[in-house]
């Protein structure tokens, strides 16, 4: 064990390569067989990208935003012994009502998949009278019943914590328009139930970097560590030639994450092989989820890569802290406690 602590369980079987020797001044490095989903992955599927996975069983499990040959994404079930080769199953998650009633989402896309307690949540984001946020809840990922939407539209990444904090369950989320959103900050609700949010918090803006000064969004739930959340989000700038979509990094206090302790002033990692800067969208890479060790401090980062492929990386948790607190410039809005 290193000097930062994860809080969490141990997954000996994360995915895992060593952090090859010519990367010197990076602290997250690709896995060498990426992408490990590529083109054409299931049975009427085009594309799968930007989807989230955790351990389940002896093995692992996830859900998978899979864009379908009529180009309407919805969410798959995919299943995997190592978390890099996946199986996917052929129907879309079969979404309920509480009364067992089906209760299908119009598209879904972007999913996130966070265990609180003893359920597992998927939030994702759907139709509802425009672009806004959907929730499911499973225990055995055999039955998946809608629970009501959190937020009023417009929203997107809506990204749970994995514990409450001071008795409520917490979510981070985007604000946002219908469209393409050229603008965006990351906010915090807090809910006592899942029916009812508020207790809204600023949590961070747009940067004043370059590389993340249109807009930003979260992306893997956050770490516990000894030295707050961990966040791994998105920063999105804009060019001549459209959206530039890299990974960044955060520290959030544990007590009260709407504070940011600690932001990283360059990018993590940014569109640089051929499967992020070549695909459906160009350049994106979208992380949203991650699988750790608490024992060894490994991260495997799960990201979308070029709204076409999923793409892994690799990070150690002394490694990343220390880089984000020796790269950090939090400004008065990162700081303060965000209401107003
Ligand atoms: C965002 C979302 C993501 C997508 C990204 C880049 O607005 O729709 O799903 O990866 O754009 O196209």
């Amino acid at each position: 064990m290193g000097k930062i602590e994860i809080y969490g369980i141990s997954t000996p079987n994360v995915p895992w390569q060593d952090k090859p020797a010519g990367i010197t001044d990076a602290p997250v490095w690709r896995y060498s067989e990426n992408p490990i989903i590529s083109r054409n992955p299931s049975k009427g599927i085009a594309r799968i990208f930007n989807s989230a996975v955790m351990p389940y069983g002896d093995g692992f499990i996830g859900v998978f935003r899979g864009e379908q040959t009529n180009g309407i994404p919805y969410i798959y079930l995919g299943k995997s012994k190592d978390a890099i080769r996946w199986e996917f199953d052929e129907e879309k998650i079969p979404f309920k009502d509480e009364e067992g009633n089906d209760f299908m989402p119009k598209y879904a896309y972007d999913p996130r998949l966070v265990k609180v307690e003893d359920t597992y949540y998927i939030i994702w984001c759907q139709d509802f009278y425009g672009a806004s946020i959907g929730m499911a809840k499973t225990t055995d990922f055999k039955t998946f019943t809608r629970i009501e939407n959190p937020f009023l539209p417009f929203n997107r990444n809506a990204v749970l914590f994995p514990r409450k904090i001071k008795g409520n369950f917490v979510m981070l989320s985007r604000p946002s328009d219908s469209g393409h959103t050229p603008f965006g900050d990351i906010f915090l609700s807090e809910s006592p139930d899942m029916i009812y949010w508020g207790k809204h918090r600023h949590v961070m803006g747009k940067g004043t970097e370059w590389w993340e000064n249109l807009k930003i969004g979260g992306g893997a739930a956050p770490i516990e560590t000894s030295e707050g959340w961990l966040l791994f989000y998105h920063g999105v700038t804009g060019t001549c030639n459209g959206y530039v979509y890299s990974i960044g990094g955060a520290i959030l206090d544990i007590d009260n994450p709407s504070i940011v302790k600690y932001r990283c002033e360059t990018f993590l990692l940014t569109p640089e092989e051929w499967y992020e800067e070549r695909g459906f969208v160009p350049n994106v890479t979208f992380p949203c989820a991650t699988i750790q060790d608490a024992e060894t401090g490994r991260i495997a980062i799960y990201y979308g890569a070029a709204d076409t492929y999923v793409g892994l990386a690799f990070t150690q948790v002394d490694e990343i802290v220390d880089y984000i607190k020796e790269h950090s410039v939090v400004n008065d809005t990162d700081l303060e406690i965000g209401i107003r």
